[in-house]
């Protein structure tokens, strides 16, 4: 833990807090927010917000707010089971925690792959080592090799045994938040101990925008009743779940923060909890998270800015990099972040050493290369220390002009702690370096780090009678604990099978794909020019679409061609601008838009003359899974292709599946999952899919970013769709085969 010298940054000024805070305070009475776990609707209507009986949603009066606010302790000690590496959250104080939740390690030969417990228990003992992590962390890595349901109990094990430094503890739902609870009492003797202690902090995620979902609900209750602390931090991703102009975004997010604070405060008046913030931007070209942007580094500092304006303790930013290697792009971001963070006055920072790519990666070497740069940023906000000026008088009047100061006693005395001594960044001169130390890169250097503190590190001792106990009530929970579903699908043994596309089929497919217009006609014969409806499709210009398209009709021309020789002509063009970069999100659904209008003329007459839409797709989040902006995405693109989208939510069931594929009878269903913790209910769902006959005319595409081309294919998976893009292209081809796959029993 460190302090710093220097008054927190502001980057709002004092009109601009105001404004931020009275916009929040209408957002949180006129709009409301969804509260999805029944208790904590009852306990907020009991402290005085309203539900509307119309939406659900409930409206926070600027009087709950300041009065939660008021209860809100201003700091707080965390301890650790070693009780000199108890820290104090808040006020000056900066503490830091490593990465938290990544799904995948880029490993010390240099890969990526999924991670698995032996790297959570590295991470686990590469925190308990580090001088600067403070507090040991939390889900350090995703352990994907561990049952989904239980797994949490083998992680806090690792955080209690690899370390004695303050810990983050398990927030997937109330059983796993009360078997936290269990252990650390367990730990520091009983649950008196914890209600008078903050021993254990828990990270809770709003579910952007205007949402509290249920897990996250009965953990926050669950840690508010053992009066643990927690960590309230909005996810908005301005672009996509939140505004894309930054101020309305930020608005959105302290309104967010705000309901938590009041319902944490509503459930156990002065339970400790910090104003937190996991929002960053979208960046447009892809679709995707920039977390080490200039704009999230904005939104960080201001969150801060407010959060400590309330008085609250404030959490923020890290060393985050959307880097995918540890490399010159993820040393400036992850220096511009964590040193804003902490002149913006942060007091915990999660993520302060190990991700790139964006929160998906923890990387080895980066976790050991960060900590030089916490130690930079330390170093940096320390300031300048002034010393005595009759001393610095005496010492110049001796060396005199023209002396030297390096052979000088007063050298020797302060050069080992004058400057900070890193331990990577090369200083040699570049001979001694290239011949001397053989050229060894920074990568490097930090990988044999890495190896000599695994191959050294000695866990700090634990009570053996603590150790049993803990031990016991684990393997115990894990009796009771029924596993719900193996990853690798129920009854698989040999853990792959064989996708059920035929491709050859699907190229046999293809070739029917552009061939002549339906009417038979020569383009240039056309009395629209389809050329023209199709550029307007590809600039977005959704009244030219409107107006061609109705033109076209007026002349006779056929429905279909002016489907295929206009609309989706032109939106093909697109797809491939999109995957060229030459064109952003934005750009793209502005395109799916003047397709819609055009489609809206067409649609009923090619349904009175027996014709099908492209395709009818059925998609949605997985069971347990909240994560919808990569689905919406997809469901949006493929719209603007031309696809009949029915799109079931988030969090959705088998049964909800099942009964989208009876009702709407798609020839594609496609599934989204963003947690590794569900990536199995995909699994599930296809043995469901196979078991029920449904398959022969039905194709399961499968996407979110834990997923790879491999796991699609050992699920059975017929597609696997890396972004939307991709997505489209897929669903083209998996739609064609099913029709020709229909065409072929048919005759
Ligand atoms: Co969460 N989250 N999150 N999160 N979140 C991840 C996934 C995580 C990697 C971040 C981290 O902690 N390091 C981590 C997962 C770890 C794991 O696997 N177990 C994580 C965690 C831990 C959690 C919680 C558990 C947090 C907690 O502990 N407190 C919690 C769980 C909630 C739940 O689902 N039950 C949680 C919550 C949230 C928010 C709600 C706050 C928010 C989501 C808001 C929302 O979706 N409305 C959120 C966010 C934003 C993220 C990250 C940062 C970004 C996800 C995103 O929107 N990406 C994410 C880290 C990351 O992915 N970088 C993270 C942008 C989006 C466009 O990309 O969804 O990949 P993506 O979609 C792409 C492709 O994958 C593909 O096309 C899209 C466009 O190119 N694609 C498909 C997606 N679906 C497809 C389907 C297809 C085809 C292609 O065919 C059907």
């Amino acid at each position: 833990m460190f302090t710093s010298r220097f008054p927190p940054l502001r980057v709002l000024g004092d009109a601009q807090v105001e404004f931020i805070h009275r916009y929040s305070l209408r957002i949180l009475a006129e709009i409301g927010l969804v509260f999805r776990d029944p208790r904590a609707v009852e306990i907020l209507l009991a402290a005085g917000a309203r539900q509307d009986s119309t939406t659900g949603r409930i409206h926070i009066p600027e009087t709950l707010v300041r009065s939660s606010l008021e209860r809100a302790p201003r700091q707080f000690e965390f301890h650790g089971r070693n009780p000199a590496k108890t820290v104090v959250v808040g006020g000056d104080g900066v503490v830091c925690a490593p990465g938290y939740g990544s799904p995948f390690v880029l490993d010390l030969a240099g890969s990526r792959r999924t991670a698995n417990y032996q790297d959570f228990e590295n991470f686990a003992k590469l925190a308990g080592w580090a001088d600067v992590i403070d507090c040991t962390g939390g889900t350090l890595v995703e352990p994907q090799d561990l049952p989904v349901e239980n797994r949490h109990l083998d992680m806090v094990w690792s955080l209690i045994r690899n370390s004695d430094k303050p810990t983050m503890g398990s927030v997937v739902g109330e059983v796993a938040a009360r078997d936290t609870m269990r252990m650390m009492s367990i730990l520091f003797g009983g649950d008196d101990v914890l209600r008078e202690r903050a021993v254990v902090l828990g990270l809770i995620n709003v579910n952007s925008p205007l949402v509290y979902d249920s897990r996250m609900l009965e953990a926050m209750l669950t840690y508010a009743e053992y009066r643990q602390p927690v960590i309230i931090a909005p996810f908005v991703i301005a672009g996509a779940s939140g505004p894309i102009t930054l101020s309305d975004a930020l608005a959105q997010h302290n309104a967010e923060a705000l309901a938590g604070v009041v319902l944490c405060q509503s459930a156990s008046p002065g339970t400790p909890l910090i104003y937190g913030c996991a929002s960053a931007i979208l960046d447009m070209r892809f679709g995707s998270p920039a977390i080490g942007s200039p704009e999230a580094t904005q939104f960080v500092a201001a969150t801060l800015q407010m959060g400590r304006h309330y008085g609250l303790p404030v959490r923020a930013g890290g060393t985050l990099s959307d880097a995918k290697d540890v490399d010159v792009q993820s040393g400036y971001e992850k220096m511009l972040v964590g040193l804003a963070s902490v002149m913006a006055g942060a007091n915990f920072i999660l993520h302060m050493a190990g991700i790139v790519d964006s929160y998906l990666t923890m990387s080895y070497q980066s976790f050991v290369l960060d900590l030089e740069i916490t130690r930079f940023i330390r170093r940096f906000v320390e300031g300048i220390r002034m010393e005595d000026m009759e001393t610095g008088l005496k010492l110049l009047a001796g060396v005199g002009p023209a002396g030297n100061f390096l052979d000088n006693q007063h050298t020797f005395s302060h050069y080992e702690t004058a400057f900070l001594s890193p331990a990577f960044a090369e200083r040699n001169a570049y001979e001694t370096w290239q011949q001397d130390r053989g050229a060894i890169s920074i990568a490097e250097k930090a990988r044999q780090e890495v190896e000599r503190v695994l191959a050294q590190y000695v866990p700090p001792p634990l009570d053996p009678e603590v150790e049993r106990r803990l031990l016991e009530f684990i393997a115990g929970r894990k009796a009771e604990i029924q596993p719900e579903f193996v990853l690798e699908g129920k009854g698989k043994t040999d853990g792959a099978r064989v996708v059920a596309v035929d491709w050859r089929d699907l190229e046999a497919a293809d070739g029917g794909a552009g061939a002549a217009a339906p009417d038979g006609a020569p383009p240039d014969q056309y009395p629209v020019d389809m050329n023209a409806l199709a550029q307007s499709v590809i600039d977005g210009d959704t009244p030219a679409a409107d107006r061609l398209t109705r033109d076209a009709l007026a002349a006779d021309m056929i429905p279909e061609t002016i489907l295929e020789k206009g609309l989706i002509a032109g939106m093909t063009v697109v797809g491939v601008l999109f995957r060229n970069n030459e064109i952003f999100v934005p750009e793209v659904l502005m395109s799916a838009r003047a397709m819609k209008a055009g489609m809206a003329h067409l649609q009923p007459l090619l349904e009175a003359r027996g014709i099908e839409p492209i395709g009818k797709y059925v998609i949605g989040t997985v069971k347990g899974d909240l994560h919808d902006i990569g689905k919406n995405l997809v469901a949006m693109m493929l719209r603007g292709a031309g696809f009949e989208v029915t799109d079931l939510g988030v969090d959705t069931s088998l049964e909800k599946f099942l009964a989208a594929i009876d009702s709407v009878q798609p020839q594609v269903v496609g599934m989204s999952a963003l947690l590794t913790t569900t990536m199995g209910q995909m699994a599930r769902n296809i043995e469901a899919f196979d078991k029920l006959g449904l398959r022969e005319h039905l194709r399961v595409m499968v996407g979110g970013a834990p997923l790879s081309q491999d796991y699609a294919t050992r699920i059975g998976a017929d597609g696997y769709g890396k972004d939307a893009a991709d997505a489209v292209d897929k669903a083209h081809k998996l739609i064609r085969l099913v029709k020709s796959v229909s065409e072929k029993a048919s005759t």
